[in-house]
């Protein structure tokens, strides 16, 4: 079965435990349920995964590269915390495995402080979703999942 990768860096296991009007009140587990029911429709399956750690998440997407050239996963979806602001390691990582990417934020950074403005990972990903809440993942799958198929 084909899957999507779901990947969440720093502090978003902390969801739904502080900063709801920021973030919501949905748990990172209530967000794994979300995501796999919504690839379930679409056939995929989820591979979800969160690091506080910048090199696991390179590791993550390098193999995800691998597994994409393989047929056996379309890309990922993924909210990269605050590394979307400060990254390159993770901009080469997605650039390099030329892995097919949707950003997501759960709140409007655009909204926010000035630093959350700007992303190293936009200029390397195929979409972009903010502002949309915990919603914006199951908007991210169905993004990714029509940019992929040809
Ligand atoms: O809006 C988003 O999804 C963000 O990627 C969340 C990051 C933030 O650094 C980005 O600028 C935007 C922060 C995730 C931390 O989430 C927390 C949740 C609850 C309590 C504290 C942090």
């Amino acid at each position: 079965m084909t899957s999507v990768l779901i990947l969440n860096g720093p502090n978003l296991n902390l969801l739904g435990t502080r900063r709801p009007e920021i973030y919501g009140s949905a748990t990172l587990a209530d967000v794994e349920e979300l995501c796999r029911q919504e690839a379930g429709k679409l056939g995929l399956d989820t591979v979800f995964r969160q690091s506080n750690h910048e090199g696991q998440l390179v590791d993550w997407i390098q193999e995800a590269g691998t597994e994409v050239k393989a047929g056996r996963c379309i890309g990922a979806v993924l909210n990269a915390g605050a590394y979307t602001h400060t990254s390159i390691a993770l901009h080469d990582a997605i650039e390099g495995a030329e892995l097919p990417v949707v950003e997501v934020h759960i709140s409007n950074v655009h909204r926010r402080e000035e630093f959350r403005h700007h992303s190293y990972l936009s200029p390397v990903a195929r979409g972009i979703v903010v502002g949309f809440g915990v919603y914006g993942y199951a908007l991210a799958i169905n993004g990714l999942y029509q940019a992929t198929r040809t």
